[in-house]
């Protein structure tokens, strides 16, 4: 039905528009967007640098936003590091866990990883001489944890998968794949990118050694993400970034680095964007993360209902057990041209291969249209969405 929650978001007041392209980016709430203009207008100074009061009101409340986060995923603060997004935080540490390897030790991944969790690791792999190794999906889009249980083995050194599909939707079982990844000393990152804006989260339950999301997919500003990591993992793990900020020492010829999170982070950091997404998770939670995660999930069975009643239509994803989001295909037209018409309409939906080419090519499929929901989304955006995708198809066809 109708949803409340539609008029904290003036730009789906501003405009007529079922934004069905979550998954990419959310829109952000009036309280994100007023928390970022108030730190600008009243608090606004670098932190950890100034005496003065200015500078040391902006620096707890970029404290702060670390304490926020932590909790929000059951960490302590210090370990929390800010970066710009999910790709930075992965390249950050991939840099960092580069240093650890060596010839002939393993990375694994999935065929269902987004391109910000494949390329840091190629590159990696190809300066170190490491081999990348693949989870391979089963034809129902899941993990073959079968194969998985063979692929992690004493050689592998990385594990890191994606917890929830950008593309399929599947929610993969990482407290698995951790065990597994555990058994055999081997690291395990998850990138959260989709998870974390989606469903109650916690670090300590999934027991990863690194977690890394994007704000700006949660109702935060862009520019800011998070990389979690275990305080024993971050202490025993070199830096890749340096400058400012890092350090606690430096000479001419050396410098020691400061402790956590600071160590990682180099540089006048993203003040009003952490301070901003402090506040989108203010706002969430007090939704509450198990609500959203109902809501994502009613209106994906909804569409899933609805769309799977169009002829010619092919859903992707598993059936059960799976995120806010829904990709497909509809037989004889291109995903762009199917998005075209549905933007004609004023349904917002992303076209292409999603940053998941490996994931399409395993399917043998040039591309998609994905319809991806959140909590402002309501039944009628997804009837919006049918009824636009049932005009594509008569001009189309
Ligand atoms: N996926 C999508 O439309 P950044 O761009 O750094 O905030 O997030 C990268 C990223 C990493 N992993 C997963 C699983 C993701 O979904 C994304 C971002 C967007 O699906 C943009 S390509």
């Amino acid at each position: 039905g109708g949803n409340s929650m539609k008029k904290d978001f003036p730009l789906l007041t501003n405009i007529d528009i079922a934004y069905l392209d979550n998954a990419s980016t959310t829109q952000k709430p009036k309280q994100v967007i007023q928390a970022i203009v108030d730190f600008y207008e009243n608090s606004n100074a670098n932190v950890h640098r100034g005496i003065y009061n200015l500078s040391q009101k902006a620096s707890l409340m970029y404290a702060e936003a670390h304490e926020t986060v932590a909790k929000f995923i059951g960490a302590n603060e210090d370990e929390i590091i800010f970066t710009k997004g999910t790709t930075d935080s992965i390249n950050i540490l991939a840099q960092s866990l580069k240093k650890t390897l060596k010839e002939g030790d393993e990375i694994v991944i999935s065929e269902m990883e987004h391109h910000s969790n494949i390329i840091p690791w190629q590159q990696v792999a190809k300066e170190v001489g490491a081999r990348l190794k693949y989870i391979p999906i089963t034809d129902k889009f899941e993990l073959d944890m079968d194969k998985a249980k063979k692929l992690i083995n004493k050689k592998t050194k990385i594990v890191s998968v994606v917890h929830m599909s950008n593309t399929l939707g599947t929610i993969n079982p990482i407290k698995e794949l951790t065990e597994l990844a555990h058994k055999f000393g081997a690291v395990i990152i998850i990138d959260g990118a989709q998870s974390v804006p989606h469903m109650p989260i916690d670090v300590r339950g999934l027991d990863c050694d690194f977690l890394a999301f994007s704000g700006h997919k949660m109702v935060g500003p862009t520019g800011i993400g998070v990389l979690y990591g275990k305080r024993a993992r971050l202490e025993k793990l070199d830096p890749s970034v340096f400058g400012g900020g890092m350090i606690k020492e430096v000479t001419k010829e050396a410098a020691t680095w400061a402790d956590l999170p600071e160590k990682f982070e180099a540089g006048t950091p993203a003040i009003a964007q952490a301070i901003g997404l402090a506040e989108a998770i203010r706002y969430l939670e007090n939704i509450g993360m198990k609500k959203v995660f109902v809501h994502g999930q009613k209106l994906t069975k909804y569409a899933q209902e609805q769309l799977s009643q169009i002829e010619g239509i092919e859903i992707f994803g598993p059936e059960e057990n799976r995120g806010s989001m829904i990709a497909f295909n509809v037989k004889g037209i291109h995903p762009h041209d199917v998005s075209e018409i549905l933007n004609q309409k004023g349904v917002a939906v992303r076209a292409g291969n999603h940053c998941t080419m490996p994931l399409h090519n395993r399917f043998e499929l040039q591309g998609s249209t994905r319809a991806s929901f959140y909590i402002y989304n309501t039944e009628e955006d997804i009837d919006r969405l049918a009824k636009g995708i049932r005009t594509a198809k008569e001009i189309l066809k």
